[in-house]
Formats: C-alpha cells, sequence, structure tokens
C-alpha cells in the first residue's frame, strides 16, 4: 500500500519540529522525550475536556466490580480528532517515525486524570503486536504534570518520565513487551488528559 503519499497529502501544517531525545533502556527498549512540543495545548486541552464523549469503565477486582481510575475514550482509525493540533502532531509523528516503525500512528487512545487519585497501574500494551512486535505508543500530555514511571518486567531499576503541559513522550523498541509502564496516584494534582497515538493493533 502506497501510504507514504496518501498518508502526509492532508497535513495543514508543518510547524511543529520534531527532535526528540532518546533514552536506551535495557532488551532493547527506548523511551523518546520532546518537551513543550505539542502547539497549542491549552486549547487542546479545553477540546478535549469538552468534545471527547469520556466514559468511565469498571473492571472486577478481587469479588467487586470497581471504576477504572481515570475516565477513557478511543479514537479509531479514521475518525477526527477533537483540536487540529492532534491531527497535525499524528502527522508530524508518522513522518518522523515512519522509517524506524514502517507504519503510521492511527489510532488515538485518551485518558482523563481528574486528580491526583486517578491513575494507570502497572501495564504493557501487549494486547495485539506489541506481544510479540516491536511497537511505537507515542504520548501527547496536557494539563497537570503526572510521572509516567517504567521498570524492567522481571525486576531492576525503575524511571521516571515528567510528562507536563504539551510534552511528547514515546515508548519505542521492546518496550511495551520487556518492560512495564504505571502513571501512579499522587496526593495533590489537577486535571491531565493524555493521548496516545498507536499503529493499527496495537492497544
Ligand atoms: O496517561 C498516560 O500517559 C499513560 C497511559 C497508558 O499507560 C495507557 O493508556 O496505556
Amino acid at each position: 500500500m502506497d501510504y507514504q503519499t496518501s498518508l502526509f497529502a492532508d497535513a495543514t501544517t508543518d510547524s511543529v519540529a520534531l527532535s526528540p531525545e532518546r533514552r536506551l533502556l535495557s532488551h532493547g527498549a527506548w523511551v523518546d522525550v520532546q518537551r513543550s512540543w505539542l502547539r497549542d495545548p491549552d486549547a487542546v486541552f479545553s477540546a478535549l475536556v469538552t468534545d471527547v464523549p469520556w466514559r468511565s469503565e469498571r473492571r472486577e477486582m478481587y469479588d467487586a466490580v470497581v471504576d477504572v481510575p481515570r475516565l477513557v475514550h478511543t479514537y479509531l482509525a479514521g475518525v477526527p480528532l477533537p483540536h487540529p493540533a492532534l491531527e497535525e502532531a499524528r502527522t508530524a509523528l508518522s513522518r518522523h517515525y515512519l522509517p524506524e516503525l514502517g507504519e503510521p500512528f492511527v489510532t488515538a487512545g485518551c485518558c482523563f486524570y481528574r486528580d491526583g487519585r486517578d491513575s494507570v497501574a502497572w501495564h504493557g500494551d501487549t494486547i495485539g503486536r506489541g506481544r510479540s512486535a516491536d511497537t511505537m505508543v507515542a504520548i501527547v500530555s496536557v494539563g497537570d504534570p503526572r510521572r509516567l514511571v517504567l521498570r524492567p518486567r522481571g525486576g531492576g531499576a525503575s524511571i521516571a518520565v515528567t510528562m507536563g503541559h504539551g510534552d511528547l513522550v514515546v515508548m519505542g523498541g521492546s518496550c511495551q513487551r520487556t518492560w512495564e509502564h504505571s502513571v501512579p496516584k499522587v496526593a495533590h494534582a489537577g486535571p491531565r488528559i493524555s493521548v496516545q497515538f498507536r499503529p493499527l493493533n496495537v492497544f
């Protein structure tokens, strides 16, 4: 499929200079970070708060069914995103990482952390191809800063990356298989929203 041509044909702006710094982890995993990368983070935050059809999820825990501590929504492939800066970001990410990733970012998972009690527990995105193949998950963050903590599966020192307003963090290589990540609860935090861009069939 010739997605090189079609993928970027509708890019309206190319104002987002992408030059992230890479930190190599063990087992072929890595994390890229670029601070203050997203255009218009205040407007993106407002659009996400008001226009995303947020829902709370429930899950079984021991013998109870509890609320997952964050609001979520996923934009599947081909569904327009709620702010043009997010479309631009996805296009720029797809272009930048195409030689390494071999495919574009297509879906956009959104998480709304209303305050410090909202969180994501330790996990890797191993549903789909992330279970057996290297892939990437690119996160843009808006709102209050929160820490993304990563630890190697099977033990070892963890690292933390603070994700601030407009920052980009990309987990790549074997990161979803060989490392786990979490966003821990904190005593005090205002609202934060993360948008996670993923290739097809990575969850
Ligand atoms: O909030 C974040 O930035 C991370 C979200 C996350 O780990 C996930 O959805 O898999």
